[in-house]
């Protein structure tokens, strides 16, 4: 009662009130919080715990079950000591073997290649712990299901192997030292997103960027600053505190464009705006950048951030209103070279390179959310991009525990690249077979794509796998939920032969544009022969000839993203001396050398480029 009077006399905020309560009640839960994602992590201030981890392979989980596979309270995340001689610890995490992380353990431990199971991470660190700030502990990615400790107590656990999540760990850290403990286990199962079955590496291991982010208490939570769909003269979107406070004021600052703006908070935390301006429109032709600065009570961050319209009229597509050609090519995440799980800046700029040096305006990113670094390059060096979920194959769309694993990765993938000019397709699926649970889960994702964003285009790669008297009708009914249609097809490889390529005829009962979104087939960098010779360099050459003969003369040809840039392992591609593990449809070699598809796509891009200059 004394309480109330004192809210109704000082005309205290209920709102306010209630949060306090809420923030205590959680604090003193002691299991800690997944907490939504702070956009743009790499503008805070951060510890980074990229580095040496120690790690312990414990393929039977006996760091987590006990003997009658009860969930022990004092797993190997307590980093136990010996206190005494006699005392029996099993394990001790602080002399077990290092590993550096960002990485995956497939190609970092010769044991670990095929290895499918759980991994114990530990790291130790410094804190020089303020009082008034927040710690956020953020993994760029950790492949599948990831369980993390700090100094022993367990902070939250995410499952999904291609997308950021973050923890509030204030209340677990020390001034001082501390250690954090991260249990990562990938083994696959069938109805996990993807499932069991895929045609890639399931590299296992904290494959991302690790960070201790510092944030004031109020931090700038997330933010979305983008042109409206279709119209080049509004900058408009939205600021978002971490915390539900009223009147705050907030600066949008944009010098080159001589936007400064103030804004106020409402009872969400949360302030909406819409700027007059007219800025330089991000092409790949000319990919500008504007420099943006949020400023809060507490905090000041800042953000590169370019401005495009993306659009679909019948069957063309349209940047800032330009009908555009996506020349393209699809690219797994892996590190050039020795083809481990890529991260880095370096090795998103030799991939995407190579995607230029072949022409392309336009990469797709499969099968599954790339880094942050790959979204970002693109954006700087003017590709276009295809962002995906991996949704592949069959997995249980009768589930709708998948189907929420499904849509959670697609909010993360949205609510991480939404600022991104670069990024024009969302995808939310790749060949499924059809049937009444897959519409059901499809339809529902993309109407949630849309839900959270409704500036980008929706596909999804659907398949083509016969056709009656060569007749090849893209008529999948899924199509109604897309803005472009999609699909991949095998001629010459899979099906048919590279000379049925001139039999076929292409019916798309859309008026939609339409994107190739793989073709190809394989071969071994090196190996010559004659071009009717599966596996040779000759043969692959033929097909992108004969392919793209034949593709180009469908109504409605938008883009073509070949399947793949580079030659990516795969447990699925046994063929000795010469597969060896590899799927070898890449144009370029697991080594980097161009194969002769290389230079046949090379040469279709530069002529499409010329072609759509008149356009
Ligand atoms: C496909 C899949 C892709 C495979 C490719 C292949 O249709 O979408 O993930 O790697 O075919 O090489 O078979």
């Amino acid at each position: 009662m004394v309480f109330y009077k004192a809210c109704i006399n000082k005309r205290v905020d209920m709102k306010r009130i209630l949060f306090t309560i809420f923030t205590l009640l959680l604090a003193a839960t002691s299991f800690a919080k997944e907490i939504p994602l702070v956009s743009n992590i790499y503008a805070r201030e951060n510890i980074s715990l990229n580095g040496k981890w120690n790690y312990v392979v414990d393929p039977l989980e006996n760091g987590y079950y006990g003997y009658r596979l009860e969930v022990l309270k004092n797993g190997f995340f307590k980093n136990r000591k010996a206190q005494n001689p006699q005392e029996l610890v099993e394990y001790n995490l602080d002399t077990s073997p290092i590993m550096d992380i960002p990485s995956d353990w497939n190609t970092k431990d010769d044991q670990l290649f095929f290895y499918e199971g759980t991994v114990w991470f530990k790291k130790d660190f410094e804190v020089s712990k303020e009082a008034g700030k927040k710690y956020v502990l953020y993994f760029g990615a950790a492949n599948y299901d990831t369980k993390v400790y700090v100094n022993g107590t367990k902070v939250g656990e995410h499952i999904g192997g291609y997308t950021p999540f973050n923890f509030d760990v204030t209340d677990e850290i020390t001034n001082g030292n501390n250690f954090v403990v991260v249990k990562v286990d990938n083994k696959r199962h069938k109805d996990n997103v993807p499932t069991v079955n895929m045609d890639w590496w399931n590299y296992g291991g904290i494959t991302r960027e690790v960070m201790l982010s510092v944030l004031p208490e109020t931090y700038l939570e997330d933010y979305f600053i983008q042109l409206p769909k279709g119209v080049t003269n509004l900058i408009t979107g939205w600021v978002k505190l971490n915390n539900p406070l009223a009147g705050q004021t907030i600066t949008i600052d944009i010098p080159e464009l001589k936007i400064k703006q103030k804004l106020l908070t409402d009872t969400d935390g949360k302030a909406v705006f819409e700027i007059k301006s007219k800025p330089v429109l991000w092409t790949p032709e000319n990919p500008k950048l504007y420099d943006v600065a949020l400023h809060s009570e507490n905090e000041n961050i800042s953000d590169k951030i370019g401005f495009r319209t993306i659009e679909t009229k019948e069957k063309q597509i349209l940047l800032n209103g330009q009908h555009i050609f996506l020349r393209g090519i699809s690219i797994h995440e892996e590190a050039p070279f020795y083809q481990g799980r890529a991260w880095s800046k370096e090795h998103a700029v030799t991939l995407l390179s190579w995607a230029k040096e072949m022409g392309c305006n336009y990469v797709r990113l499969a099968h599954y959310p790339h880094n942050e670094n790959m979204v970002r390059e693109a954006e700087r060096l003017g590709l276009m991009v295809w962002s995906e979920i991996p949704v592949y194959w069959t997995i249980s769309f009768d589930r709708e525990e998948t189907y929420q694993n499904a849509q959670n990765q697609l909010r993360d993938m949205i609510y991480r690249d939404k600022n991104r000019a670069a990024v024009i397709i969302w995808s939310i699926a790749n060949e499924t077979p059809h049937g009444d649970a897959r519409d059901k889960f499809l339809s529902r994702l993309s109407s949630f794509a849309r839900q959270q964003d409704n500036t980008r285009l929706i596909s999804m790669a659907m398949e083509v796998t016969e056709a009656p008297n060569n007749i090849n009708k893209l008529d999948d009914n899924m199509n109604e939920f897309v803005d472009v249609v999609s699909f991949n097809q095998y001629l010459g490889w899979y099906r048919g032969t590279n000379e049925s390529c001139k039999d076929m005829k292409w019916e798309v009962p859309y008026n939609k544009p339409v994107i190739i979104s793989e073709f190809g087939g394989d071969a071994l960098q090196g190996m010559h022969g004659p071009k009717t010779q599966r596996w040779t360099e000759e043969y692959q050459e033929e097909l992108y000839i004969q392919n793209l003969e034949m593709l180009d003369k469908i109504e409605g040809l938008s883009g073509l993203s070949p399947w793949i840039l580079v030659d990516f392992r795969s447990p699925r591609r046994q063929l000795p001396g010469i597969q060896d593990f590899y799927n070898r449809k890449g144009v370029i070699s697991n080594w980097g050398i161009k194969k002769k598809a290389f230079f046949v796509m090379q040469d279709f891009y530069n002529k499409k480029k010329e072609e759509y200059k008149t356009k």
